[in-house]
């Protein structure tokens, strides 16, 4: 299987991140990656490939251009600021506040911001537009009729909306390829989420739209991030109505449950005939997961990518979440495996 993938990831590496009140080590990290192109050579999956430069273009229909132009220039702003730390705000609209972007750095991070625990540093604008450039040409490849192939991006993408970032998301990959495929040529593209957390981010830019379909299984939010976003009646709007489509499931889910929601959207995916799929392949649904709580073991990553195969469409996987760095490795190429195998 093709993989694309960009070095400029270790750009983004904050020294923190606010967890239960404490700042710890990121459990995005860099080594993340390292033990997925590890896992990749071992098993002579790696054919590799570096990302063409990004052509802006699918971007600005995914991504508001003055959220843009502030990812580029915050940390600039920061730090003419007169702050010494990595960028986190401090106050942010609130329920009953004005949505009103202020002109203080600290008070447009807080406009843009959707959660605390992802900090921006000097490096991230660079690794995150790396990471969708990854997103990408792997899309292209798929476009131009390899049957399958693997982004594998850093920073992930599937909680980034149209105008916010958080959830350790910048630029929302997936939604790039999508677009990217309906841009050259495809009528419909199919977007499975299977990360351990809702695909808000993927979710905000289709809501609206008919033309991508948007399937996403995770933990239900009234236990699990993003908490504000995920219900199972959020099914799109106008004539996205029925187009997305949540499997929120509950602590401890085994893969009989995860597995049967997921036959259910593999079913609506096939239904829907679509051009191409994305797959927003997180793995921490592992069972030793240090953030979540499902319990799939390395061996359902096996099963599940046969699964998807069996839909016998042309499918990107664009990397997500998995914070089991030992595993991640083998969870990640189980997935891609199976897949080839299926
Ligand atoms: C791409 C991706 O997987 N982003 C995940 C971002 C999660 N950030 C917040 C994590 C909060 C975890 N709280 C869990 C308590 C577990 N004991
Ligand atoms: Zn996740």
């Amino acid at each position: 299987m093709k993989v694309v993938y960009s070095e400029d990831h270790r750009l983004h590496f904050p020294q923190g991140e606010l967890y239960g009140g404490e700042f710890v080590t990121p459990f995005e990290r860099p080594s993340r990656v390292e033990y997925i192109l590890r896992e990749l050579k071992h098993r002579k999956m790696a054919d590799l490939m570096a990302p063409a430069k990004l052509d802006l273009k699918s971007l600005r229909k995914v991504h508001d251009r003055e959220f843009l132009t502030f990812l580029e220039n915050a940390w600039v702003e920061w730090t003419q600021a007169g702050f010494r730390g990595e960028i986190i705000p401090t106050g942010f609209p609130a329920r009953g506040m004005r949505q009103k972007k202020p002109r203080h750095i600290d008070g447009k991070v807080g406009y843009y911001v959707l959660s605390m625990e992802t900090c921006i540093t000097a490096g991230t604008w660079d690794a995150a537009l790396a990471s969708a450039s990854v997103a990408q040409t792997a899309q292209k490849l798929v476009a131009a009729g390899a049957s399958s192939a693997f982004a594998l991006c850093r920073p992930p993408g599937h909680h980034a909306h149209h105008d916010m970032y958080g959830g350790y998301c910048f630029l929302n990959n997936a939604a790039i390829a999508a677009q990217g495929f309906l841009d050259t040529g495809a009528k419909r593209v199919a977007i499975l989420d299977v990360d351990f957390h809702h695909g808000n981010g993927t979710q905000d830019i289709f809501y609206g739209r008919d033309d991508v379909l948007f399937c996403s299984l995770h933990g239900q939010p009234e236990d699990a991030f993003p908490y504000f976003l995920g219900y199972k009646d959020e099914k799109g709007s106008g004539k996205g109505e029925s187009f997305n489509i949540n499997y929120p499931l509950p602590p401890g889910a085994k893969y009989d449950v995860w597995g049967a929601a997921l036959a259910d959207a593999l079913r609506k995916i096939r239904r829907y005939k679509p051009d191409a799929l994305v797959v927003s392949l997180g793995v921490d649904t592992f069972k030793d997961d240090p953030i979540s709580f499902f319990k799939l073991t390395s061996d359902d990553f096996m099963t599940y990518g046969g699964a998807i195969a069996r839909l016998r469409l042309p499918s990107l996987f664009v990397m997500e979440g998995g914070y089991a760095v030992e595993a991640i490795g083998i969870n990640t190429v189980n997935v891609l495996e199976g897949f080839l195998n299926g």
